[in-house]
C-alpha cells in the first residue's frame, strides 16, 4: 500500500486501484470461493473472453498451458484486445479492461457478448488476485505488450514492443495466481481444466481448443469437433451401449435466441440429461429444459398413439418413462438470460419455454417419421420403464405394508447412535464384519452409528429401481437413511447429517466404495450434492518418536512431518495395517473421533465427470473398465504396497 502512495498517481488511477483492493479485500464475493475451485475459476473467466471472440466469429483457436510454476496462459487468435486510449478512463483499452472493476465486454465496443462466467467479473478479478500478469496483443502488425504485479499494478504503459506480420492477431494473456489469497492451493488439476474446455469445444462447433501441461509429464490435449454437442452425446454414449443408430438433433433460431438439442437412448435406466445456457451448465434446468422435456414426452406420446403402440386403456407415457437410458444435451444462447434458482443456475425466461418446444418438436417429430424403426425401439424402451415404474410402485406398497423398510425390523444390522438429533448423528458403513465390530466399541455411541456391510452391494448401474429393492443391502442402507427412494423420496427425512464411507485404502475397498457412490449417486443424488456423503481416510503411516505419535494419510504428508523434524531425531515409521486389524482404540483414534480424524467430503462438482466414471466402472463393457484401472494404477499401487 505505501509503495502507491510513494508514486505520483493521478485520481482516476487510485480510484482504479481501490477498485481492485476491494477485489483482494473479499475475493469471495468475486469468485464464490479462494479453495481449488476458485483458482480454476480465473481460467475460466479469461476462456470467456476468448470464447465471446469466438462467438463474434474472429477467432478459430484457443490455447491454455499450465506453465511448470502453475501459471496460467490463455492465447486466441481473435482481433486482439483494442489498444488505442479509452476516452473514459484515459487509458489504453487493454489497461482498462485489465484494471478497472467490470469492465469487461463494455469496452470493446460492439459485439454479442453471449458466453460469461456466473459471476461475470471478468480480467481485472483475475489480475487482482495474481502475483503478475502479462498481456500481449498482435494487431495492426504490432505487438503490445503491458505486465502488471502485486494484485494489479501496472508497471508501466501499454507499450509496442516488436513488429508482426498484418495477418498475425490475437490475445495472449499469462497470469500467476497470487498464493496469499489462494491459500488452499495454487496447483491447477490438468483433469478439470481439461474436462471444462473440451465441453467449451462441444458446445461451440468448429472452435478447436487445446491443453498443454508443461509441468512434470507434459500432458496435452486438443479438441475440435464439427458436429458439435451432437459429438458430445456420441462420447458420452460410448460406453453406455446407444439402442438406435441416429442421434438425433435440431438446431434452430427465433428472436435472437438459438436453441440447439442432440439426444441418443442407450441401454441403461438412467438419464443423462445435461443443459447449457450461453455455454454455462444450468444443473437446475429452467425454462430451455422444460420446453424440450415438454414436448419430448407430447411428441413421444402422440407417435405411440398414432402408430398403434400405445393403445387407448394404457397408461400415456409420463416424463420420467421417457427419460430412462435418455442421453441429451441442450443448449440455448440467450442475449439477456435471466438466472433463477437456490444456486442461479436455472433460466428464467419464461419466453424460450415455447420456442424450446417448438424447434425441438417439429424436429423430432420429422425424425420419428423417417426413422420408423427407430422411433419403434424408442418407444418400446420408454413403454418397458412405464410398466417397471408402475410395478416398482406396487412392490413399494407391498413391502411398506410388509414392514419390510421398518427401522425396528433391522436393529440386528445397525448399531444406532443414541441422539435422534439428524443434525449430530453420523452412520459409518463399514466394510467387513471385524472393522465393524471395532467400529462399534471405538465409537462415540451418542452421534456415531455403525452400518457393517457383510454381503455383495448390488451393481445398481445395471439394474432398476425394482430390482434394488430386492436386495438386502441396499434395503438396509433404505431404512437407516430414513428418506426413502424413488419417487417417495424426502431429503428432510434424513436421519443422519454425516454418511460416512469407510473402507480400506486398498483395491477391494475402492471397489466397495465405488458401488456405494454408484448407488448414493443413481438413488439418493440429493444426498450426495447436498454435501451429506463423505470417505474416511484411514491413515497409511504412523510415525513414532519419543513420546509422539503421528498418524499421516498418505507419503507426501510422511515426507512433509519428516522434513520438520529435526536431523537428530532417532524415529520409528510404520505402514498401517488395514481397518480390520485395528482394535477399537486405534481405529477411534485415527479414522473416527470427530477431532483428530480426516473426511473427505464427496462433491458432484462435476456431474458429467460422475456420469462418465459410474459407466465406465459399473457399466457392461469390460474394455474401458480394464483402461480405468490401468490408467489410476499408480494411485491404487500407492494406496495397496
Ligand atoms: F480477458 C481478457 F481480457 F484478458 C482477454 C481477452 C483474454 C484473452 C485470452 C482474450 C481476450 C480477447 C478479447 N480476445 N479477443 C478479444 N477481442 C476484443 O476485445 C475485441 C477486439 C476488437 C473489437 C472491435 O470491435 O474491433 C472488439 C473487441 C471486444
Amino acid at each position: 500500500m505505501e509503495e502507491m502512495v510513494e508514486k505520483e498517481y493521478d485520481s482516476s488511477s487510485i480510484q482504479v486501484l481501490e477498485g481492485l483492493e476491494a477485489v483482494r479485500k473479499r475475493p469471495g464475493m468475486y469468485i464464490g470461493t479462494t479453495s481449488s475451485r476458485g483458482l480454476h475459476h480465473l481460467v475460466w473467466e479469461i476462456v470467456d473472453n476468448a470464447i465471446d471472440e469466438a462467438l463474434a466469429g474472429y477467432c478459430t483457436h484457443i490455447e491454455v498451458v499450465i506453465g511448470k510454476e502453475n501459471t496460467i496462459t490463455v492465447k486466441d487468435d481473435g482481433r486482439g484486445i483494442p489498444v488505442e486510449i479509452h476516452p473514459k478512463t484515459g487509458k489504453s483499452t487493454v489497461e482498462t479492461v485489465y484494471t478497472v472493476l467490470h469492465a469487461g465486454g463494455k469496452f470493446g465496443g460492439g459485439g454479442y457478448k453471449v458466453s460469461g462466467g456466473l459471476h461475470g467479473v471478468g480480467a481485472s478479478v483475475v489480475n487482482a488476485l495474481s502475483s503478475w500478469l502479462e498481456v500481449t496483443v498482435y494487431k495492426n502488425g504490432k505487438v503490445y505488450y503491458q505486465k502488471y504485479e502485486d494484485g494489479g499494478r501496472p508497471v508501466d504503459n501499454l507499450a509496442e514492443i516488436d513488429t508482426c506480420s498484418e495477418e498475425r492477431t490475437g490475445t495472449t494473456v499469462t497470469f500467476k495466481p497470487d498464493p496469499e489469497i489462494f491459500t488452499d492451493t495454487t496447483i491447477y488439476d490438468y483433469e478439470i481444466l481439461k474436462t471444462r474446455l473440451r465441453e467449451l469445444a462441444f458446445l461451440n462447433r468448429g472452435l478447436k481448443i487445446s491443453i498443454y501441461d508443461e509441468r512434470e509429464d507434459n500432458k496435452k490435449d486438443s479438441f475440435c469437433y464439427e458436429g458439435g454437442i451432437s459429438e458430445y452425446v456420441q462420447m458420452i454414449n460410448k460406453n453406455k451401449n446407444p439402442i438406435h443408430d441416429t442421434i438425433i438433433d435440431c438446431n434452430g433460431n427465433v428472436d435472437d435466441i438459438s436453441l440447439e438439442v442432440a439426444l441418443q437412448y442407450n441401454e441403461t435406466y438412467n438419464a443423462s440429461i445435461y443443459s447449457f445456457v450461453n455455454n454455462i451448465n444450468t444443473p437446475e434446468g429452467g425454462t430451455h429444459e422444460d420446453g424440450v422435456r415438454r414436448a419430448l414426452t407430447r411428441i413421444l406420446n402422440k407417435y405411440a398413439t398414432n402408430a398403434g403402440f400405445l393403445k387407448n386403456n394404457d397408461n400415456p407415457l409420463t416424463g420420467d418413462d421417457v427419460k430412462e437410458g435418455l442421453t441429451m444435451i441442450i443448449s440455448a444462447k440467450h442475449p439477456n438470460p435471466q438466472f433463477e434458482g437456490q444456486t442461479k443456475t436455472k433460466l428464467g425466461n419464461s419466453e424460450v419455454r415455447s420456442i424450446a418446444d417448438k424447434i425441438f418438436s417439429s424436429a423430432l417429430e420429422r425424425f420419428l417419421m423417417e426413422n420408423p424403426d427407430q422411433a419403434k425401439v424408442i418407444i418400446e424402451k420408454s413403454m418397458t420403464a412405464s410398466r417397471a415404474r408402475i410395478a416398482a410402485k406396487r412392490a413399494r406398497e407391498l413391502t411398506r405394508r410388509k414392514g419390510d423398510l421398518d427401522v425396528t425390523n433391522f436393529y440386528g444390522k445397525l448399531s444406532d447412535c443414541k441422539s435422534k438429533d439428524p443434525a449430530v448423528s453420523e452412520i459409518f458403513l463399514v466394510e467387513g464384519d471385524s472393522a465393524g465390530g471395532s467400529a462399534i466399541k471405538g465409537r462415540d455411541s451418542m452421534t456415531q452409528a455403525i452400518l457393517p456391510l457383510r454381503g455383495k452391494i448390488l451393481n445398481v448401474e445395471k439394474a432398476r429401481l425394482d430390482r434394488a429393492l430386492s436386495n438386502e443391502e441396499i434395503k438396509t442402507i433404505i431404512t437407516a437413511f430414513g428418506t426413502g427412494i424413488g419417487e417417495d423420496f424426502n431429503l428432510d427425512k434424513l436421519r443422519y447429517d454425516k454418511i460416512i464411507i469407510m473402507t480400506d485404502a486398498d483395491v477391494d475397498g475402492s471397489h466397495i466404495r465405488v458401488l456405494l457412490l454408484t448407488l448414493f449417486y443413481r438413488f439418493f443424488r440429493p444426498i450426495v450434492e447436498a454435501g451429506h456423503v463423505y470417505a474416511a481416510q484411514p491413515p497409511l503411516f504412523v510415525i513414532k518418536h519419543g513420546k509422539t505419535i503421528k498418524y499421516v494419510l498418505n507419503e507426501q504428508e510422511r515426507d512433509e512431518y519428516l522434513s520438520t523434524l529435526s536431523p537428530n531425531t532417532k524415529y520409528d515409521i510404520m505402514r498401517m495395517k488395514g481397518l480390520g486389524e485395528m482394535d477399537a482404540e486405534e481405529l477411534n483414534e485415527t479414522t473416527m473421533d470427530i477431532e483428530k480424524r480426516v473426511l473427505r467430503q464427496i462433491t458432484v462438482e462435476d456431474t458429467m465427470a460422475a456420469d462418465e466414471t459410474f459407466s465406465k466402472l459399473m457399466g457392461e463393457e469390460v474394455e474401458p473398465r480394464r483402461t480405468f484401472i490401468e490408467e489410476n494404477a499408480v494411485y491404487v499401487e500407492n494406496l495397496d504396497i
